[in-house]
C-alpha cells in the first residue's frame, strides 16, 4: 500500500480530529500530492501571524506599515494569475446536459484521469495546510463545512479572514459529520534545494467540479476565486446544487438557494427594518452596494452590511425565505475604492487587511487608482517603480484593475447587528443589477415573481477584470451566476419557477424582484447615474414600494418610477438627466430581446415554457 505513512510522512494528526472520512482522506490525498509535511490549522491568531511571517521571509507578502496600517500585508501575484480562469473551470457531472451549455464541461473519469498525473506529487517540496471551514455560522442549520487541502500558506490565511475557520469547525463535523473535500494545489512542486518563486502557479489551470461527488478539485492558480475554495466553488457553485437537489429529494421538498448576491438591512426613519438581497456580476461594486451610506437628506435612514457577495437562502416554516451570509470576510476590489465611493470600506480597511495586487508606497503603505491623489512614486503591482508621468506616457496601471482586499467583515463600521444570526435574515426584496452603458432603464419592480425571474434570468452585463479575458463586452449573465451556477442554467430557471409557486401556493409573501442598471452612459461617455450614496434614492422608493406609498407607472417590463415619484433631496438630479437613465429605446429593446431570444435557444434544453412566454408578452406590448 502507498500511505504515506510508509513513505515516511507522519500525519500529524492533532487528536481532536476524530473524522473518520477526513482522517482517510487526508492520508488518501497525501499519498497522491506528496507534500513534505501536513499542518493541521487550527484558526487562531498565533497560527495567523506565524503564517503571514512565513510567508513575509518567502518573498510572497511584505508587511506593511505598523502604524499607517497595522497588521496589515501585500501580496504581488504573478503578472500571469491575477483573476479567476472562466474558460479552464469545469462542472464534471456524469451526464453533459446536467452542467448544460454555460458550464465547461468533462466527463468525471476522463477529467479524473486528466488530473491524476497533474496531482501526483503536486506539492513536493511544500507543506500540506488542512484547512477546516465553515460557511454560515458555525452550527448554523443553513451552515455547511468543507475542508481545503492547499500547498499555499496564502490560501490558509486568507481563508482564516474569509470563512470560520479552524479548530471549532471539527466539534461541529465529530467523528461522522459530513463535509464538501476540496484539495487544492498552485501546481509548482519544488525539486530537492529548488527555490522557491514569490508566487508559485503554473501555466495550466483547472478548476474541477465534481457535482456528484460534491468535490472540488483546483490546479495551478493562487488567486481569488480559483484558489479560495469556500468562496465560488463551493458558496455557489457546489452549493446551488445541494440547493436544488433539496427540492427533489424528498420529493416535494422545497430546497433553497445559493446566490451572488450581498445582502443588507435597510432601517427606515421609523425604525422599521427591511432586507434586501442583491445579485449584480464581479466587479459591479456590491461591496459598496452593501456598504453604503445614504446620502444628505436621508436622515433617519439607514444601511447596514450582513454580506457583499454570496447569500445562501432557505424557506422557512413561516413561509419566508431567510438568507444568511456565509463568508466572514470580504474580497474586494480595491481600485474605485475611496472616502467618496465607500467610506464605510475605507474604515474596514484601516487594519488587519491582506492586500493583493495594490501599489506600495515609499512610506510602506497601499496605493491605488481612484484611492485618491497619486504619490510621486510607488512599486507597481508588479514591483515595477511607477510615477504619475510614467502612467501618462504608457498608461501602466499602479494596481492592477482585478486587485484585491481580503479583510474581515468584523472590520466593517456598518455590520449589521444580525450579521452572523444562524437563522439567517427574511429577505423582502431581490434585486437583479446588470452593467449596461445602453437601453436597461436606472430600475424596473417586476409585477410578479415570474416577470422577476425573467428580468433575472435575461440580464446582460459588461464583462470587468474580475475575469481573465476581453473586459467590457456585453454577455448573457443570467441572475450575474453565469460562471457560478453549478448546473444546468435552465434548471436552474425552473428551481427559482418553482419556488416561487410552491410559497405563493402557501400563502407566502414573496419578496418583490426589481432589476437596476446604475451604468448608463451620456453622449459623452460618462455615467449619468450618480451611483454609490446616490443608489439610496432607488433603494429608499422600492422600500417605499413595499410599504405601498410610492407611485410608479406600468411599462412593457413591469413598473418604473417617474421622476417625481424619486425622492431628490440633496441632488441635483434633473428630469431631463432622469430621462437619459429610465428612457426605453425602442430599436434597442428590439434588438435586447433578439438577445434574449438567443438565450433561450442556447438553453432550450428544460427551459421552462414560463420564460418564453413572457418573452412573447413583452414584444407584444413594446410593439403596442
Ligand atoms: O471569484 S473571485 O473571488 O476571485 C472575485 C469575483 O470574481 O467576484
Ligand atoms: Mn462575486
Amino acid at each position: 500500500m502507498n500511505s504515506p505513512m510508509m513513505q515516511g510522512l507522519n500525519l500529524n494528526r492533532p487528536s481532536y480530529v476524530r473524522n473518520a472520512k477526513l482522517i482517510a482522506w487526508v492520508a488518501d490525498m497525501a499519498a497522491l500530492c506528496k507534500p513534505d509535511r501536513i499542518h493541521w490549522c487550527d484558526g487562531s491568531d498565533e497560527e495567523y501571524d506565524r503564517l503571514c511571517q512565513q510567508l513575509v521571509a518567502a518573498g510572497t507578502m511584505r508587511k506593511l506599515d505598523p502604524v499607517k496600517r497595522p497588521n496589515s500585508y501585500l501580496a504581488w501575484s504573478d503578472p500571469s494569475d491575477v483573476a479567476r480562469v472562466e474558460d479552464r473551470t469545469f462542472i464534471c457531472s456524469q451526464r453533459k446536459e446536467n452542467a448544460g451549455p454555460t458550464n465547461n464541461w468533462m466527463a468525471p473519469d476522463d477529467m479524473r484521469a486528466t488530473l491524476a498525473p497533474l496531482f501526483d506529487g503536486c506539492m513536493r517540496g511544500r507543506t500540506m495546510y488542512v484547512v477546516p471551514f465553515s460557511m454560515g455560522p458555525l452550527g448554523s442549520h443553513i451552515a455547511h463545512v468543507g475542508v481545503e487541502l492547499s500547498d499555499s500558506a496564502y490560501v490558509a490565511v486568507n481563508m482564516k479572514i474569509m470563512t470560520r475557520m479552524g479548530k471549532g469547525v471539527y466539534d461541529v463535523l465529530g467523528v461522522e459529520g459530513a463535509f464538501v473535500p476540496c484539495v487544492h494545489t498552485v501546481g509548482a512542486p519544488l525539486e530537492p534545494g529548488q527555490r522557491d518563486v514569490a508566487w508559485p502557479c503554473n501555466k495550466t489551470k483547472y478548476i474541477v467540479h465534481y457535482p456528484e461527488t460534491r468535490e472540488i478539485w483546483s490546479y495551478g492558480s493562487g488567486y481569488g476565486g480559483n484558489a479560495l475554495l469556500g468562496k465560488k466553488c463551493f458558496a455557489l457553485r457546489i452549493a446551488s446544487i445541494m440547493g436544488r437537489r433539496e427540492a427533489q429529494d424528498p420529493p416535494g421538498g422545497l430546497g433553497w438557494l445559493a446566490e451572488h448576491m450581498l445582502l443588507m438591512g435597510v432601517t427606515t426613519p421609523e425604525g422599521k427594518k427591511y432586507h434586501v438581497a442583491a445579485a449584480f456580476p464581479s466587479a459591479c461594486g456590491k461591496t459598496n452596494f452593501a456598504m453604503l451610506i445614504p446620502p444628505k437628506g436621508f436622515d433617519g435612514w439607514k444601511v447596514t452590511t450582513i454580506g457583499d457577495d454570496i447569500a445562501w437562502i432557505k424557506p422557512h416554516a413561516d413561509g419566508r425565505l431567510y438568507a444568511i451570509n456565509p463568508e466572514a470576510g470580504y474580497f474586494g476590489v480595491a481600485p474605485g475604492t475611496n472616502y467618496e465611493t465607500n467610506p464605510n470600506c475605507m474604515a474596514t480597511l484601516n487594519k488587519d487587511v491582506i492586500f493583493t495586487n495594490v501599489a506600495l508606497t515609499d512610506d510602506g503603505d497601499v496605493w491605488w487608482e481612484g484611492l485618491g491623489p497619486a504619490p510621486e512614486h510607488a512599486l507597481d503591482w508588479q514591483g515595477k517603480d511607477w510615477t504619475p508621468a510614467i502612467a501618462r506616457e504608457t498608461g501602466a496601471k499602479a494596481a492592477h484593475p482585478n486587485a484585491r482586499f481580503t479583510v474581515s467583515a468584523l472590520n466593517n463600521p456598518a455590520l449589521d447587528p444580525d450579521w452572523d444570526d444562524p437563522n439567517g435574515v427574511a429577505i423582502d426584496a431581490f434585486i437583479f443589477g446588470g452593467r449596461r452603458s445602453t437601453t436597461v432603464p436606472l430600475v424596473t419592480e417586476a409585477r410578479n415573481w415570474v416577470e422577476g425571474v425573467y428580468m433575472a434570468a435575461t440580464m446582460g452585463s459588461e464583462t470587468t477584470a474580475a475575469i481573465v479575458g476581453q473586459v467590457g463586452v456585453v454577455r448573457r449573465d443570467p441572475f450575474a451566476m453565469l460562471p457560478f451556477t453549478g448546473y444546468n442554467m435552465s434548471d436552474y430557471f425552473r428551481h427559482w419557477l418553482d419556488l416561487g409557486k410552491k410559497l405563493a401556493a402557501s400563502g407566502a409573501q414573496l419578496p418583490l424582484i426589481y432589476t437596476t442598471n446604475w451604468f448608463r452612459k451620456g453622449d459623452n461617455g460618462q455615467f449619468v447615474w450618480p451611483g454609490y450614496g446616490e443608489n439610496m434614492r432607488v433603494l429608499k422608493w422600492m422600500i417605499d414600494r413595499i410599504e405601498g406609498r410610492a407611485g410608479g407607472a406600468a411599462n412593457a417590463f413591469g413598473v418604473s418610477p417617474a421622476y417625481e415619484d424619486l425622492d431628490w433631496t440633496g441632488l441635483d438630479f434633473s428630469a431631463a438627466q432622469f430621462d437619459k437613465v429610465t428612457s426605453i429605446d425602442k430599436a434597442a429593446w428590439a434588438k435586447e430581446l433578439e438577445l434574449h431570444t438567443e438565450l433561450f435557444q442556447q438553453l432550450s434544453y428544460h427551459l421552462p415554457a414560463e420564460l418564453a412566454e413572457t418573452r412573447v408578452r413583452i414584444e407584444r406590448q413594446l410593439a403596442a
